[in-house]
């Protein structure tokens, strides 16, 4: 019997653009799908390079009209991989015409777009998913089992720390991350969003925060085109400077409602050496663990219960059989890596479309971590404790 279907319009050819094709290419090859998805069109700003994009990723068709795109009878599921400023209007239009929808991170650019478009897919009865990549880590998702079990015991501390380097040349050209009106915010809703629901997933709902921010490089060069954070800086100048009016970093303490666990967040871009260092560590009253997105195959785990002489971290590989999504790939650490991410995300967000009760992050959860950053800026700004 011919398998069910699913037709998808992906929006979006950048660096997400590219990581959902793949995933959406990939997912029904290495897993075993009830339904598999179809990669219809592809949908970009400009006609030549999403043309090329539909054909270097896969897409049967390219489109510039992402209304019209959206509007289709003949899809089912669009997928919004586009700066920041578009996850409103285009999740709003695909709420209204009855698709499902797939959202990169964070949600929107401020706490009232993310509430509205919540609010607009519970209306539609949609199937919703904010992309949270790293819960799909296979070590993430064992660590979460771990927790849930209450192997680690009771959570005294949750620490995250999410350190890039990609824009400490101030030479680096301002792009649409570094603008208020495309991306909402820096560091925090980029990378802050992800620790900040990680903390969600593995955790618990943040309560309150005390937090600070800072932008280190104030201008930046307006480079000839849409710098992406792969561009390296020897870009064709316009001899012009940009006001950079985002954070570059923010920290922040955060208390856990209904637990004693204590939290401690760093996200920044302005740590030289870190290029993707995407860290946490728990300390629980049974045990920890240490997992960071270089190292993202193995996790690093203490037993209180070991026997003294052999007390220590020890590093435990989540590529054995019977790690969450391992059975598609290798036998034992033989390992995978960051574009695996999404492929897991859409075997979960499409075998579970239609379902009401979902094991992957949603429009909820993704408002939830926006909440928590609208918190951020007010504490950055009272320099106090603010309520989530
Ligand atoms: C840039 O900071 C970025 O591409 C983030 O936007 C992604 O969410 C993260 O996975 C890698 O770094």
């Amino acid at each position: 019997m011919a398998k069910k279907t699913v037709n998808v319009a992906l929006i979006g050819t950048k660096f997400m653009g590219k990581a959902h094709s793949n995933g959406l290419r990939q997912v029904a090859r290495f897993f075993d799908m009830p339904v598999e998805p179809v990669m219809k069109v592809i949908c970009g700003r400009n006609p030549k390079e999403t043309a090329a994009a539909a054909k270097q990723f896969g897409w049967e068709e390219a489109s510039t009209d992402w209304k019209a795109v959206i509007n289709r009878k003949d899809i089912d599921v669009v997928d919004i991989s586009s700066s920041g400023e578009w996850h409103h209007p285009m999740a709003i239009a695909a709420a209204k015409a009855g698709k499902h929808i797939i959202c990169e991170k964070p949600l929107a650019n401020n706490l009232k777009q993310a509430e509205q478009m919540t609010e607009a897919v519970k209306k539609a009865g949609v199937s919703n998913m904010c992309g949270f990549s790293y819960r799909f880590a296979p070590a993430v998702a064992t660590i979460k089992k771990m927790i849930q079990k209450g192997e680690l015991g009771e959570l005294y501390h949750f620490r995250a720390c999410y350190q890039q380097d990609w824009i400490v040349d101030p030479e680096f050209p301002l792009n649409w991350r570094l603008q208020k009106k495309t991306a909402g915010s820096g560091t925090l809703g980029d990378i802050g969003a992800h620790i900040t629901d990680m903390c969600h997933n593995l955790v618990g709902p943040i309560d309150s925060v005390c937090a600070t921010m800072r932008t280190f490089v104030t201008e930046r060069p307006i480079a000839d085109s849409a710098a992406t954070i792969a561009a390296k800086t020897g870009q064709k100048r316009t001899g012009k400077k940009g006001k950079v009016d985002v954070d570059d970093a923010a920290i922040f303490l955060a208390t856990i409602k209904g637990s004693r666990t204590l939290a401690t967040f760093e996200a920044t871009r302005f740590a030289p050496g870190r290029r993707n260092y995407n860290c946490i560590e728990i300390y629980g009253s049974k045990g920890s663990v240490i997992w960071n997105q270089e190292d993202m195959n193995v996790f690093q785990y203490y037993n209180c219960a070991d026997p003294g002489h052999v007390q220590g971290f020890r590093r435990v590989h989540a590529t054995d059989p019977g790690h969450p999504y391992t059975q598609a790939w290798w036998p034992s650490a033989h390992i995978i890596g960051y574009e695996h991410l999404f492929t897991h995300e859409m075997y979960d967000f499409i075998t579970q479309l239609g379902k009401k009760k979902v094991t992957y992050p949603t429009f909820e959860d993704g408002l939830a971590c926006q909440r928590v950053m609208d918190a951020v800026e007010r504490s950055t700004k009272s320099k106090r404790w603010e309520k989530v």
